[in-house]
């Protein structure tokens, strides 16, 4: 080996890796300011001074400021930092201003070897402000985080394509997306936990699937003032843990959710309004659905149908006292193990149809808010439970396979 020959070259490289730098901050014959490279520093701000003017910072160094007729299409190369704080933070400072064009980020893989955050973290400074087309981020392998959390307003999409790592999407605090909403391998969504709603118009897309790692998906509000999606939710993931939560919330459309396997917990708590129909379906392992007032109150509000497939696994479906149900079909499908379908709740015009699987199922009705119910026990040593606000059943129930 000949270690001095080897030497001048594995310098340069060193120094390309170490020295990160903005290759490019222009504007295109098109009005777009055209962003490329790796910032410096540890922040990157795109701090606006006026409605389309766009000043670009490097940290506190001052790249030049952009009447900016187009879009914002800025691509930042990967990065290996030492930063202990707030890792790599995209800054889209609006500072109460618009856009008129579209907010384009395509970001490379950052990763943090001094304990902050690896992968891209973008925020929304700290007044917000609006932008009158779409956001989109696409981020690489790190754990990247997208937070809009200063009111914000996107009058059209928002997607972010989150890659491999750990990623979360926040939308809170007043945040306003005027379109939809699509994720893809983002493990961590929140919609509103302030006080003041988030609010998505169109569609919720959530797809992790082949992502078998622990996915958060909470909707969330507070009972004065309660964020909400106009359109549908779309839920699909790979395996492992998945919990979701609509808490105090309301979705326009539907529900839908297909979640692999693995233990997978939903809950719609008090008072949450879901408009449509709600539709889970887990794959192996326990699956379970609670929709409950835990708070005492109002429960979860569904106006369309409930279908419930948990394969294999000891699930769960629990409709608590507070839950009222406006469609005409509750449909519930176990597999083997241990299976508990509770019914509790207000379904008068529904039509409750079960079919429990193998294992040691037990159905349990404590209402008689339902329009009827035909339970197929399947195999193994049953039980039907009764009570204890009602002793006898006032509506047709059926049953088979029951010992
Ligand atoms: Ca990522």
């Amino acid at each position: 080996m000949n270690l001095r020959y080897h030497h001048r070259p594995a310098l340069e490289q060193l120094e390309a890796r170490w020295c990160p730098a903005l290759t490019l901050v222009a504007l295109d014959g098109a009005g777009n300011l055209v962003v490329n490279g790796t910032p410096t520093s540890d922040t990157i701000t795109f701090n606006f001074t006026a409605d389309d003017q766009i000043q670009v910072l490097d940290g506190a160094n001052p790249i030049g400021t952009f009447n900016v007729t187009g879009n914002l299409k800025v691509t930042l190369g990967n990065k290996i930092l030492n930063n202990a704080g707030s890792g790599q933070v995209v800054s889209l400072d609006v500072n109460g201003f618009a856009l008129s064009g579209n907010v384009a980020l395509t970001l490379g893989t950052v990763i943090n070897v001094g304990g902050g955050p690896s992968g891209y973290q973008i925020d929304d400074g700290d007044l917000g402000g609006t932008i009158d087309g779409s956001l989109s981020v696409t981020s690489g392998s790190g754990d990247d985080s997208l937070s809009l959390i200063s009111v914000t307003t996107v009058q059209g999409n928002l997607t972010f394509s989150a890659g491999a790592g750990s990623d979360a999407l926040t939308l809170d605090n007043g945040s306003a997306i005027g379109g939809n909403v699509t994720a893809t391998k983002v493990n961590n969504f929140l919609l509103g936990f302030a006080p003041t709603p988030s609010t998505v118009d169109g569609n919720v897309t959530l797809n992790a699937s082949g992502e078998n790692v622990v996915n958060n998906f909470i909707f969330l509000g507070t009972t004065d003032a309660r964020s909400s999606v106009g359109g549908s939710v779309f839920i699909t993931t790979g395996n492992g843990l998945i919990d979701f939560a609509l808490f105090q919330g309301s979705v326009g459309g539907n529900l839908i959710a297909n979640v692999g396997g693995g233990f997978n917990n939903v809950i719609l708590d008090s008072p949450s309004f879901l408009l449509g129909s709600f539709t889970y379906v887990g794959g192996s392992g326990i699956d379970t659905a609670n929709l409950a007032s835990t708070a005492g109150g109002t429960g979860a509000v569904v106006m369309g149908n409930i279908t419930m497939i948990g394969g294999n696994g000891n699930n769960q479906l629990l409709i608590d006292a507070n839950t009222f149900v406006g469609g005409t079909s509750i449909n519930y499908v176990g597999g083997n193990n241990a299976d508990v379908l509770s019914f509790s709740g207000l379904a008068p015009g529904a039509r409750l149809t079960a079919s429990l699987g193998a294992g040691a199922d037990q159905f349990v009705i404590d209402s008689n808010s339902l329009g009827r119910a035909d339970v197929d026990f399947g195999a193994g040593i049953d039980s039907l439970v009764m009570g204890p606000d009602i002793t006898s059943i006032a509506f047709p129930l059926t049953f088979r396979n029951l010992p």
